[in-house]
């Protein structure tokens, strides 16, 4: 277990849940509340949010909303708030929370990510959501990407930094063969959703960063840079 106090803490879940959020604030969501439980999310429903849910790869019965990032790109979301539970993302925010600053992170907003930590000035962990506590090829391979742009301004705490960058060396020419027999990829092939893949693997595709702030996410003020 890691001190998260003091620190950034930069969660992913490329597959699909991170991926999703950041769509989601591209697109004019003004708030997300992760919880964890199907019952809590739906509750947010009185208080005039839309409902989001996923579980195991599919959208929950009774949900406005799933965890496909296409789903969060019409009119339906611009100016929403959205509670949200997935099998795995949610909880990793969750998790997260007693971090100085918790930083939503996937490839299509990497390089956003990237500068947003650099700003902070303060060491970083990088929380992979994986799948029910197991080990994920996609989101090591952005911890990777990730630590590759943050360069030579951090110095490793320890092997999980190198062996990820080993990873995401063998694997950045080519990203989704590499990833074509990992179990996620897999399993949402199964449920036909390989458009999702394509479209999550793609690298900053939006600028936005979101961020906790104390009881729910929302997008960080962009910092202009001469
Ligand atoms: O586990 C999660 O949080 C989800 O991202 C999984 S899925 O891609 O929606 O199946």
């Amino acid at each position: 277990m890691y001190n998260l106090q003091g620190r950034v803490v930069v969660v992913v879940d490329v597959l699909r849940a991170t991926s999703s959020m950041v769509t989601a604030f591209a697109h004019g969501v003004e708030r997300m509340v992760p919880v964890s439980k199907l019952q809590e999310c739906m509750a947010y429903r009185k208080k005039g949010y839309l409902t989001a849910a996923e579980r195991d790869g599919l959208k929950a019965d009774g949900f406005d909303l799933g965890n496909s990032p296409f789903s969060y790109m019409g009119e339906n979301i611009k100016g929403k708030n959205v509670a949200i539970t997935t099998t795995n993302g949610t909880q990793a925010i969750k998790l997260s929370i007693s971090a100085d600053t918790v930083v939503i992170g996937a490839f299509l907003n990497i390089s956003a990510v990237a500068r947003h930590v650099r700003m902070q000035q303060k060491s970083v962990i990088i929380v992979c959501a994986a799948w029910k506590g197991k080990f994920n090829l996609e989101d090591t391979l952005f911890a990777g990407a990730l630590i590759e742009k943050l360069g030579d301004e951090f110095e490793p705490e320890n092997d999980a930094t190198l062996g990820t960058t080993v990873i995401w060396n063998a694997a950045k020419h080519d990203r989704r063969e590499f990833l074509k027999n990992s179990s996620h990829v897999k399993r949402l092939a199964r449920l036909d959703i390989v458009k999702d893949v394509d479209y999550c693997l793609q690298d900053d595709v939006y600028d936005v960063v979101p961020v906790w702030q104390g009881a729910y996410l929302t997008k960080a003020v962009p910092v202009l840079v001469d």
